[in-house]
């Protein structure tokens, strides 16, 4: 979805990590450039001039860290900035008064609601929760059919009474459902119409009040641009919205929903769905995506907490290396070895450029017994060939094998995982990378 944006913005951030000074001209010029490419994504003009201001201001008035080159100063603030346009928060339900409780989801006609409302079911039985599905869009039997089908896919209940009891009824019998079933959340699916009309309001309104609800979630389309933004806010203005439900995070949208919808609505986004499969739901971590945005994984929280660990001049260039795509086995075993210094792998490994994305492509089992198979292969092989790892044919490869007490099919499958990446970080370089894709960037 942010493929066009990330692109132009890596292209702007690019020149601007070139230059060794920064002048006020060079960041205005910078700036401008950001703001054509949000609006080219469908940005809410509000946001993009408020967002713009808040760079600027940090921008010019910021001190150049020692550590850091001014540009990249400069996008560590946009970073920051496009965080708070998101929300800062990342999203999860807030369960309120006592169990069971209620999530109720609104939305337009298609918007995803029925989808969503078994998505959002499901990763509560995830999480440990019993969750209750309500079909409280009953006026359609087809609508009910879809809910009562997916919840027996996933093996969770559905309540629904047909098509002849009021919504606002079949809710209040829903909830002495699940409180005879010991359900812990009931997820209510609404009826959606083309257009916000006052009938809508009045019914949801009714059920609203039926169900105390905990969470009211209004589920958006983000295919559908700024009419979804204006959606958020009639929603919100009429029934008081606890958070937002982005679907269909995984078309070919411009992103500009995504990016305005917290900051006009002022309601914070919860969950993205990603897909039309019913797992495709994830909660939204807003630092994530807006570094997925940026384009340059967790390379900026790299940044802050490998100074700590890290002499500066070696994670500077680091960085340099992933960005150029020259990050090689040599890189990696020097990587290896700090993670080892710093005790528990876990979320600093994450960090790491180029840890991470061979991490994630590493065979499963435990990932510290691994690394130590790794880290073998790696020490038997000479510096040249951790530079270049191309130069290790078959003969080498029986060699580190030998020298590692691992065997050759170790070795290729470590080699030929590597080049997967460098591929990877290529394409990442170029923004060109496939959606499907970016998880490992993260
Ligand atoms: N690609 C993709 N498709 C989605 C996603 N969420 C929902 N859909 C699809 O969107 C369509 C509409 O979904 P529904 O869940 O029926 O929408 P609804 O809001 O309940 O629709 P009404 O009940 O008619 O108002 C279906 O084809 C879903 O598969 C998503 O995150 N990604
Ligand atoms: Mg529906």
């Amino acid at each position: 979805m942010f493929e066009i944006l990330s692109e132009k913005l890596g292209k702007v951030f690019r020149l601007l990590g070139n230059k060794g000074k920064l002048t006020e001209k060079d960041i205005d010029e910078g700036l401008r450039q950001v703001r054509l490419a949000l609006l080219e994504a469908d940005v809410n003009f509000k946001v993009v001039k408020d967002f713009i201001a808040r760079v600027r201001e940090r921008a010019i008035g910021a001190e150049v860290m020692q550590s850091l080159t001014p540009g990249q100063q400069v996008v560590k603030i946009v970073n920051e900035e496009l965080v708070a346009t998101l929300g800062n928060e990342p999203g999860r339900l807030n369960p309120s008064g006592q169990p069971p409780f209620v999530a109720m989801l609104v939305g337009l006609q298609g918007s995803g609601k029925t989808t969503t409302a078994a998505k959002l079911a499901l990763h509560l039985k995830h999480t440990g929760q019993r969750p209750l599905l309500v079909a409280a869009d009953n006026r359609r039997p087809a609508a009910i059919e879809q809910l009562v089908t997916l919840g027996s896919q996933l093996d969770i209940p559905v309540f629904n009474e047909g098509t002849n009891v009021p919504s606002k009824d079949v809710c209040v019998h829903a909830l002495a459902k699940a409180k005879s079933m010991a359900a812990t959340w009931l997820v209510v699916d609404t009826a959606g119409r083309l257009h916000i009309d006052e009938e809508m309001m009045q019914e949801l309104a009714g059920v609203k009040r039926a169900l105390n609800p905990s969470e009211v979630l209004l589920v958006v389309d983000a295919m559908t641009g700024q009419d979804a933004v204006r959606s958020a806010e009639d929603f919100h203005s009429r029934v008081n919205l606890t958070g937002l439900i982005l679907t269909k995070m995984d078309g070919d949208a411009r992103g500009g929903a995504a990016l305005s919808i917290r900051w006009v609505s002022g309601v914070p986004i919860k969950f993205i769905g990603i897909g039309e499969k019913v797992d495709a739901l994830e909660p939204f971590y807003p630092d994530r995506l807006a570094s997925r945005i940026l384009g340059m994984g967790d390379v900026l929280t790299f940044i802050e907490k490998a100074e700590a660990a890290f002499d500066k001049g070696q994670a500077e260039e680091l960085k340099k290396k992933v960005a150029r795509a020259t990050f090689d086995l040599e890189d990696f075993l020097s990587q290896l070895k700090t993670v080892k210094s710093m005790g528990p792998l876990g979320q600093l490994m994450e960090m790491l450029p180029g840890v991470s994305k061979l991490a994630a492509r590493l065979p499963e089992g435990t990932e510290e017994k691994q690394l130590k198979k790794v880290e073998a292969m790696l020490l038997s092989m000479t510096p040249a060939e951790r530079h270049n790892p191309q130069i290790i044919g078959g003969s080498r490869r029986r060699r580190i094998a030998r020298g590692s007490g691992m065997q050759t099919h170790d070795v290729n499958q470590l080699l030929s995982q590597f080049q997967q990446v460098q591929k990877l970080m290529k394409m990442g370089v170029k923004g060109k990378l496939p959606r499907n894709l970016m998880g490992m960037f993260r």
